[in-house]
């Protein structure tokens, strides 16, 4: 039997001495040396036992050797489960406990404290550093490049990534080698991808836009891709003339736009830049095409769907819609009271369906039931309309969530972690616009009767248990949150009443 991923991705690459990773030291990875790399790290898999089926739990920063972590996985048939590098040793305890992984690969800085994580897991731990450097690199370094790939049905999951929940619960998404392989097939054939491509590459490699969206859709094109290990304003505008291609979260381009080094004529030879993961305001699309003349292809996505829509490369690009459902998706806007499918032109939820929307909730059989339908509809839990021509315009969030820099951060776990704190009777946890990163955390907290809150408390203790991104950046302190006659907080009053607290 074949393994549908990897044949499709990885295998026609074998041997060829094509280039693959340019990375910042200047020195180029063939497609033939980096599947050799995989080849040995698939031998190391099945040394540790690693079976087809078990979950790898990665938490590394982004180098050659992750990426070769991922493509080495998919070889094996192992789930990869990769982790965002700014969760705390309290988050990932979680993670590591509802995912039961059989590896557990963290960087060597931090095995010592998440050592007893693993163990309760009963899973073996190993090291990868930023440079791929760490124990499973020299087990790896042990073996042959040459190994069989292991049989695996398209129906089979090649990845679990976690999404926050607005219960404060992390949920894993499954997502099949066949979720993976349409959407890569779908994006390519979109937005032209070819062999000459060379993506500029400074998304992180832990989510779906980075990991997915581009790294598939350039090994499925046989292009090349310039690694960096995150979006460094400098590095970037040193490498955009020898790139073809970009793919960016809205803040990449909002910081681009705001120094006058990101000229015409630094991108004029660029083929394409596309925005994603979070809304890109019509004023950054209008600014980059004034200073570029190129006009950001926006499209949208979810990780539990992969990419559902995007703007047209040929057609009009539309400020402020994600454009077009993608070849084989299906999207309708339904009433997000009854389910009821709503008039064309209507704002109400938006459910998608199609061979990219996921099998459902890490052992959350009853999440998956309320959210994906047996017809196959995933109720995605955003607003939208879709206008007269069938763009898709994204015009809010029926979830309360957060996306700052393109990270999602759910109110709810904040919310829940912050009224554990001493003399904290309750709080609410909202987005206020941000300059830079399109929202960031506020958090409005209500002092138990009599009680005064330690400020500085509460920000080291918010350092000491969640990831920075999700760091509340102003912190109110009032007597009552507002909240109507059922005793619901009012949450869009907050919004107002802060909006400006990021500005100026
Ligand atoms: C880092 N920090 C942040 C963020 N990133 N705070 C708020 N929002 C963020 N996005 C904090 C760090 O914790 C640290 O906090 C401080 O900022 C500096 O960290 P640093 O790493 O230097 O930050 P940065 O380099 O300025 O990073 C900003 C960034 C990065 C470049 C926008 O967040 C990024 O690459 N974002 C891309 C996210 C992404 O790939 N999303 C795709 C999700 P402290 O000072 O407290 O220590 S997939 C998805 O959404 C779907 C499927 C889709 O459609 O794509
Ligand atoms: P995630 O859970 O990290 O996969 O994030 C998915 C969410 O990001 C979606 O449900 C949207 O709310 C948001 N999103 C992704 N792309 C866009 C976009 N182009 N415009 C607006 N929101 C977006």
């Amino acid at each position: 039997m074949a393994n549908t991923l990897y044949d499709a991705l990885f295998a026609p690459h074998e041997g060829k001495t094509t280039p693959f990773l340019h990375m910042p030291d200047g020195a180029v990875i063939s497609h033939a040396a980096f599947l050799e790399t995989v080849g040995r790290m698939s031998n190391a898999l099945k040394s540790l036992n690693v079976d087809p089926g078990d979950r790898v739990a990665v938490h590394v920063e982004k180098s050659a050797q992750a990426l070769a972590l991922y493509a080495a996985c998919v070889k094996s048939g192992a789930v990869f489960l990769p982790l965002n590098t700014g969760y705390t040793p309290a988050e990932l305890a979680y993670f590591v406990d509802d995912s039961k992984p059989a590896l557990f690969v963290c960087d060597p800085v931090e095995a010592e404290a998440l050592a007893a994580i693993a163990a309760d897991a009963e899973c073996t731990l190993h090291t990868m550093g930023s440079y791929g450097e760490g124990s499973f690199f020299d087990l790896a370094l042990e073996f042959s490049p040459v190994s069989d790939s292991a049989p695996r049905d398209a129906e089979d999951i090649a990845a679990l990534l976690y999404t926050s929940g607005t219960t404060g619960r992390s949920k894993g998404a499954m997502l099949t080698q066949n979720n993976l392989l349409s959407n890569a097939e779908a994006l390519v054939a979109a937005w032209q991808f070819t062999d000459s491509d060379i993506l500029l590459h400074a998304l992180p490699i832990f989510h779906t836009h980075g990991l997915f969206v581009a790294t598939n859709t350039v090994l499925l094109s046989g292009g090349s891709m310039i690694f960096l290990p995150k979006f460094d304003l400098d590095a970037v505008l040193a490498a955009l003339p020898k790139a073809t291609t970009m793919m960016g979260v809205p803040t990449f381009y909002t910081r681009l736009l705001d120094d006058a080094r990101f000229t015409g004529d630094l991108a004029s030879h660029m083929r394409l830049f596309i925005s994603g993961s979070a809304p890109l305001l019509a004023e950054t699309h209008v600014q980059f095409e004034q200073r570029t003349g190129h006009r950001i292809l926006e499209r949208y996505g979810m990780t539990e769907t992969n990419m559902n829509t995007s703007n047209p490369y040929d057609g009009e690009r539309r400020a402020g819609t994600v454009g077009l459902p993608l070849p084989g998706v299906a999207v309708k806007v339904c009433d997000p009271e009854t389910g009821v499918q709503l008039p064309q032109g209507e704002i109400g939820v938006l459910w998608v369906r199609g061979p990219n929307v996921f099998k459902g909730y890490w052992n959350m059989p009853e999440k998956t039931r309320e959210e994906l339908r047996d017809d196959g509809f995933f109720i995605t839990g955003d607003l939208a309309l879709i206008d007269g021509d069938g763009y898709v315009q994204i015009v809010g969030r029926g979830k309360d969530l957060i996306i700052s820099g393109g990270y999602n951060i759910y109110p709810k776990e904040i919310e829940l972690f912050l009224d554990t704190l001493p003399g904290v009777r309750e709080s609410a946890v909202i987005g206020a616009p941000h300059p830079d990163f399109g929202e960031s955390v506020v958090a409005v907290l209500v002092p138990e009767t009599g009680q005064s809150i330690d400020i500085a408390g509460v920000e080291a203790a918010v350092r000491a248990n969640l990831a920075g991104f999700k760091r509340p950046r102003v912190i109110e302190l009032v007597d009552a949150l507002p909240r109507n006659t059922m005793g619901k907080v009012q949450k869009a009053q907050l919004r107002t009443q802060y909006a400006d607290v990021f500005q100026g």
